[in-house]
């Protein structure tokens, strides 16, 4: 790719002020209503922010998850979500895991843009000179809420051409990771922060991060203490740690040949999610009269990669490859016995080997995950790992987006029961802790922010799926943007 343009969208129509809720809400149930009100507080006119106070710009598996409920309540809107996003993609094709907001003070947020400098820094590898973003990545959800996107309303993408918009910015991305990021030499995209993977503070991480030496505390200034519970978030020393990070990466002009990546994980989530949205590209590709096939095989390479990689008999599900740990055998690096719920996230595959879907849908349910049995929903660390926390970041409490990929990967996987259970737990939680960031696991009690749009996005699809069952009339989206 050599040119990092944003995506052609020629509908100037301002965002429409935030409509009272009745009226487009009046026949509909609270949760709904609700749902919508939190999606179209969130909105800044072109996309959306995961929450005004916490993070204040446009990131980007949230802007995929908030699509996926968004094409709902307006599909224009979901479409120019996923635009936007792409829109900042990088002439090597990375998508930047933060879009900043010029509007938004630089204080707002840490690390800032000016922390970032893609824009001078990320030159080399092609970054937009028009705008600001990070450097780093996050998980490839782009091109499975693209195609959910298009399938809200065919028509409407057909006539705007969102997928022969949006197709080649999801095809150089996926190049970019199959090539640049397959850094263990063994068919999986590996991440180099502990930020791509989405789950920050995974005690996955607390091995490879060790080995980091932390930036010093008095160089940089934390933002998010301002908005969150010093007890809910990450420690200082990972922030030093991640500030390292991200500095030695900008460093080196952020070119994967070029940088050293002291950090190098595979990991199993974001490799699920790579081969789920293989298999939706070629869905799209499909659509647009193209040939599918090499998308399919891709997916089936990922999913063929993540078995002989990372799969743990023992353990009964996927764990992350280190690859700068020593390790024996063939393959580099050694496998971290911390269990995380992005072990179990590889269910999203369909062409998982049978004996491996059982085992992993076995785990979902034991001791480590309780699923059903102890807990409420899906917490995102094993409750029994010495480090389990149920309110602490990604330590332990429940995230709707992980809980929500579990519900689709049990449906494929032919637990429809445990399935719809989920989903019913997903709402109750959502509805009850008022969208919130994230919960505890057992009783479902809100963490983190509040008025949460992948929570209220993701809530709303779930909605939907149910009133597609429900032959109970729901109120039609508005027609607006
Ligand atoms: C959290 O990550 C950001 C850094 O990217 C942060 O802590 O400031 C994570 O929960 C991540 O998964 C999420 O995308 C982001 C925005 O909600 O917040």
């Amino acid at each position: 790719m050599t040119s990092p343009a944003v995506a052609v969208d020629r509908d100037p129509a301002p965002a429409p002020p935030p409509a009272p809720a009745r009226a487009f809400g009046q026949a509909a149930p609270p949760l709904r209503r609700s749902a919508c009100r939190v999606l179209i507080g969130n909105w800044t006119g072109h996309s959306t922010v995961p929450s005004h106070g916490l993070y204040p710009h446009q990131w980007s598996w949230n802007s995929a998850f908030i699509a996926i409920g968004l094409r709902h309540l307006s599909p224009l809107r979901a479409q120019r979500e996923l635009e936007t996003l792409l829109g900042a993609q990088w002439g090597d094709g990375r998508i930047p895991h933060i879009v900043f907001n010029r509007a938004v003070p630089l204080g707002a947020y840490f690390p800032s843009p000016d922390f970032w400098r893609s824009s001078t820094a990320g030159a080399a590898a092609g970054a937009p000179r028009a705008l600001e973003t990070s450097g780093i990545v996050q998980p490839p959800v782009h091109a499975l809420a693209a195609w959910l996107v298009h399938r809200a309303d065919p028509e409407a993408s057909a006539r705007r051409g969102f997928l022969a918009r949006v197709h080649p910015r999801l095809v150089a991305w996926h190049r970019y990771l199959a090539d640049r990021r397959d850094l263990g030499g063994g068919g999986l995209a590996a991440v180099v922060h502990p930020w791509e993977p989405g789950m920050d503070n995974s005690p996955c991480w607390d091995g490879p991060l060790a080995r980091i030496e932390p930036a010093a505390a008095d160089s940089f200034r934390r933002a998010d203490l301002v908005h969150g519970a010093a007890a809910d978030r990450p420690t200082d020393l990972d922030y030093g740690r991640y500030v390292r990070l991200a500095a030695e990466y900008r460093d080196h002009g952020y070119r994967d040949a070029a940088a050293a990546h002291p950090f190098a994980v595979e990991d199993p989530g974001f490799n699920a999610l790579f081969a789920a949205s293989e298999h939706a590209l070629a869905r799209i590709t499909q659509a647009l009269g193209g040939e599918p096939d090499v998308h399919r095989e891709r997916a089936a390479a990922l999913t063929d990669a993540l078995v002989a990689r990372l799969w743990s008999r023992e353990a009964g599900q996927f764990l992350s490859r280190d690859l700068r740990a020593d390790g024996a055998g063939p393959v580099t690096g050694r496998l971290v016995r911390a269990r995380s719920a992005a072990g179990l996230l590889p269910l999203l595959a369909p062409d998982l080997p049978p004996a491996v879907a059982g085992a992993l849908l076995e785990t979902v349910r034991g001791a480590h995950f309780g699923l059903g049995t102890t807990v409420r929903l899906l917490p995102s660390y094993d409750l029994r790992g010495a480090a389990f926390d149920p309110h602490r970041y990604w330590r332990g409490p429940a995230w709707f987006n992980v809980n929500w990929l579990l519900e689709r990967g049990l449906r494929l996987h032919g637990a429809g029961e445990r399935a719809d259970a989920l989903a019913g737990e997903i709402l109750r939680a959502a509805e009850d802790s008022h969208f919130a960031e994230y919960v505890d696991p057992y009783t479902g009690a809100g963490r983190g922010t509040r008025d949460f749009s992948w929570t209220a996005a993701l809530a709303l699809d779930l909605l939907a799926r149910r009133a597609r069952q429900d032959p109970a009339p729901v109120p039609a989206p508005r027609k607006d943007s």
